[in-house]
């Protein structure tokens, strides 16, 4: 290493990708440092070390859905000769707290691998103050210097709040309040129809809330739209009320403390109703504006996303030592494995000698719903676009779970799709499956499907 510089490698994030990033190099036997630092949400909610996945993404949605599910299993139960009483109800704070607890053995665990792996960890934001030195600064204002040869950017991103919707920002929370909410969140109406949208919607009504969701298109654009319906019919046929082709216009507070959501539909008419609780998922930003990337000359797109693929390697800014991994990378995937791959093979390139570079086709993905939706691959209307209508083939079929024989529960959402190139060896190009277990199910298949 040289010696012209403190440490061989800088990490701004400590979420997904720069934790394995960070812990990769120093297992190396690099000198590394990882920047870890939530600014409180709107509403402000904070966490702890980890990122978006551990503290308010991937884990505590899994597990509320998992809860929601175990709801749903109770239903069940009765049919199979289980004696539960008629009534049954979830304790929001018992739940939340049981979640809560089990992400902040998360944090302890992120931090003590640190601690072993010899990554120093500084509970700080960072910002670029030239193209080698890093200025971190800490909660009370204490300002530090780091000087590296590399520096990895793996800020991630936030949930966007609309300041142009008056009342927005003050009173509706996002998907970084909800699993931090102190009371139960009441009637809900979530704004959205990205996959968290109808995770949130989902476990909401799983959990015997009111919920509405309000959507200005269409559900999960980027997806399979005909699976896209299955997930939306069956949250529709279990209880979440879907008001489509709408948008809100404001909300204020009335005497009670309730929220008054004015809203509009398709046909310009207006409406009012009121909530206990607004959920906004209508995308997110990353949070590279305060990094002064413009001022050493990393060039960003348009919506913030750090450019890669320079001089060959794919998470490669335009500045030669400095890179970006995870959400905050120009169109790529935004999932917690993808950028934890990312991160550990940036690592091995930069300091392990290796050549191996990401491979962002083909990541299987799973979208909780109630109804559980995997996919592998491309969406029939991906495969139109690239392959030509006349070049795939596409099989489908119904079928039925077992579990869901006894109970009777409706089965006409349970379906998979594969689509397929032409011909009678025609390679597989995207497998699509809704029912239960679908995420377990489609991982299986994402292994024969990719190289990685
Ligand atoms: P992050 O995990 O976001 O980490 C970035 C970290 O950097 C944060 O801790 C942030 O506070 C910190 N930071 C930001 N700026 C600075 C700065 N200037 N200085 C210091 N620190 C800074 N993915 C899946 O694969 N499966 C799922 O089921 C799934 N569910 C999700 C559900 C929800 C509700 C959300 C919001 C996301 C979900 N994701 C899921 C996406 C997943 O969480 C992200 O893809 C993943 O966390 C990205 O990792 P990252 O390392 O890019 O950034
Ligand atoms: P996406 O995929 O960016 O979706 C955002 C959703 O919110 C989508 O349904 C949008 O509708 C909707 N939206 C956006 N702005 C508004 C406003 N102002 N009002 C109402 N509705 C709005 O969401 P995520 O960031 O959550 O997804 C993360 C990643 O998942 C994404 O990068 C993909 O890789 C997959 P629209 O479709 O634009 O009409």
């Amino acid at each position: 290493s040289s010696k012209k510089f403190e440490y061989d490698l800088v990490v701004i994030g400590g979420g997904s990708g720069g934790l394995a990033c960070s812990k990769e190099a120093a297992q190396l036997g690099k000198r590394v440092a990882v920047l870890d630092y939530v600014n409180p949400s709107s509403q402000g909610t904070k966490w702890g070390l980890g990122g978006t996945c551990v503290n308010v993404g991937c884990i505590p949605k899994k597990l509320m859905h998992q809860a929601a599910l175990l709801g749903h299993a109770i239903e069940d139960s009765r049919l199979y000769g289980w004696d539960v009483p008629h009534s049954v109800t979830n304790d929001w704070e018992k739940m939340c707290g049981a979640v809560q607890s089990y992400v902040k053995s998360l944090n302890w665990g992120h931090r003590v691998q640190l601690q072993d792996k010899n990554v120093e960890y500084l509970n700080s934001l960072g910002s670029f103050s030239d193209q080698h030195t890093i200025r971190a600064v800490d909660s009370k204002g204490q300002e530090r210097f780091l000087t590296t040869e590399h520096a990895v950017i793996a800020v991630g991103g936030r949930p966007t709040l609309p300041t142009q919707i008056p009342g927005m920002v003050d009173r509706a929370i996002t998907s970084d309040d909800i699993f931090w909410m102190k009371k139960p969140p009441g009637k809900t109406l979530v704004v959205g129809g990205s996959y968290i949208a109808l995770e949130s919607a989902g476990f909401l009504t799983g959990l015997g809330f009111d919920t509405t969701v309000m959507v200005r298109s269409i559900c999960l654009r980027a997806f399979d739209q005909q699976m896209a319906s299955f997930v939306t019919d069956y949250m529709e046929n279990n209880g979440t009320r879907f008001l489509r082709q709408c948008l809100p216009l404001g909300v204020v507070k009335n005497g009670e403390g309730k929220l008054e959501v004015s809203y509009q539909d398709g046909n310009g008419n207006k409406d009012l109703e009121t909530f206990d609780t607004v959920l906004m998922a209508i995308g997110r930003y990353s949070v590279t504006d305060k990094l002064n990337l413009p001022d050493i000359g990393v060039s960003m797109d348009d919506i913030g996303k750090v450019i890669g693929g320079h001089g060959g390697d794919l998470e490669r800014s335009s500045v030669p030592h400095i890179y970006a991994i995870g959400d905050v990378l120009h169109e790529r995937p935004e999932l917690t494995p993808v950028a934890i791959k990312a991160g550990r093979l940036l690592a091995r390139r930069l300091f392990g000698g290796s050549q191996i570079q990401m491979n962002y086709d083909q990541v299987a993905t799973t979208v909780f719903t109630p109804l559980e939706y995997g996919v592998v691959g491309m969406s029939e209307e991906d495969a139109v676009t690239t392959q030509g209508e006349g070049s795939i083939e596409v099989y489908h079929a119904f079928y039925a779970p077992l579990e869901y024989a006894i109970p009777g529960r409706d089965v006409s959402q349970c379906y998979i799709k594969v689509i397929c190139e032409n011909g009678d060896d025609g390679r597989v190009l995207g497998i699509h499956l809704t029912g239960p277990n679908a995420g377990e199910i489609v991982q299986g298949f994402s292994v024969a499907m990719g190289d990685g």
